[in-house]
């Protein structure tokens, strides 16, 4: 019997993924908008000083740029209040505006925004902000996880804010330049001990190299890929919708892996390794598994991206 998508997904059933991440999202997003900013805040500075976070490049940030002009203009008790729509979900122009960003404008627009709160541009936190008692009890949870699992969960908090794109109609979705793929002297293969496989590896060079074209060759026209926490994204067009919006600049860095003998003509291999977001570089490494499910020809019919829950699932390849 061929497989389905659903039976995919649980291929290495042993796999522990970070479930602190979602179940952290959830709890920020309980809060109200007023300690949802102060708590980014206050995360974020104490973050700031163990790891710097790079600033997004001026092509990137140009579909941001009016709005943060806007904001920038406005008295600062309307500066909050945008701010707190954002957190609300509110139906504003700026909130319909967020909602059409992808997840990397959305990020560059806060970091500029954190960047004007601090130097007095726009209206900071309160001084003396005192969190609720849940406020607090959710940063102290952000404290207690790894760095990898805390810019997931900054990431998370921030992807949820802006109006509800399936409220809207007849919007456009902005997203960055899509950026040449690297020229074949400026990529390094990887390798990975105990699997040999060529898809497995063209895919980690692929995506290494921003050469989504390439990259989109290794899967079936069926084929899904599930990222950290989300549903499967299935068929061609909507994976290389998503490489060229989320998937820039990527540093992935297998380390190990098994390969499983095929069943019904599909194979299963699981591969364990760190992944790097160009927003941190080489400071925080993600600790990361891919579970692949390739068909008879060698295609991808599934991968699962997880972060792991610790470093030790680095170890975990049994089946
Ligand atoms: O509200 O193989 C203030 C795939 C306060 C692709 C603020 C992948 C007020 C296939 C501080 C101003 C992608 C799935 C806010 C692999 C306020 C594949 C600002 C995996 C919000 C491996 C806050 C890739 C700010 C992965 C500026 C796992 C916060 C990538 C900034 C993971 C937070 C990337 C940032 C992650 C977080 C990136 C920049 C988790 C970035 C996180």
């Amino acid at each position: 019997m061929p497989y389905t998508i659903d039976a995919a997904r649980n291929i290495f059933p042993s796999t522990r993924s970070a479930d602190d991440i979602p179940a952290t999202t959830a709890r920020f997003n309980q809060l109200n908008a007023e300690d949802q900013l102060a708590l980014i805040w206050f995360a974020y500075l104490e973050m700031g000083k163990g790891i710097t976070i790079a600033a997004p490049g001026a092509t990137n940030m140009q579909f941001a740029e009016r709005t943060l002009d806007a904001i920038k203009n406005m008295s600062p008790l309307d500066q909050s209040q945008t701010m707190c729509d954002l957190a609300n979900r509110a139906d504003t122009e700026v909130s319909r505006t967020y909602a059409t960003w992808t997840p990397n404008l959305k990020l560059g627009f806060w970091y500029q925004l954190g960047e004007m709160m601090a130097n007095g541009q726009v209206a900071p936190i309160p001084e003396g902000y005192k969190l609720s008692a849940n406020a607090n009890a959710v940063l102290q949870s952000i404290r207690d996880l790894e760095s990898g699992q805390q810019i997931s969960v900054l990431r998370n908090c921030v992807v949820d804010m802006g109006y509800d794109t399936s409220k809207m109609s007849g919007y456009q979705r902005v997203s960055e330049p899509v950026i040449a793929p690297k020229s074949v002297e400026q990529r390094t293969p990887v390798s990975i001990e105990g699997v040999a496989n060529d898809t497995v590896l063209k895919y980690m060079n692929n995506l290494n190299a921003n050469d989504f074209d390439a990259l989109l060759e290794l899967f079936a026209a069926d084929g899904a890929l599930q990222p950290p926490f989300r549903k499967p994204i299935v068929g061609k067009e909507a994976i290389l919708k998503f490489f060229r919006e989320e998937c820039q600049n990527l540093k992935l860095i297998p380390e190990r892996g098994t390969e499983e003998a095929p069943e019904d003509g599909y194979t299963p291999i699981k591969v364990t390794g760190k992944c790097q977001t160009p927003w941190f570089g080489a400071a925080v490494g993600m600790n990361i598994a891919w579970r692949f499910l390739l068909n008879p020809d060698g295609k991808i019919f599934f991968v699962a991206i997880d972060l792991l829950a610790s470093p030790k699932e680095l170890l975990n390849l049994i089946r």
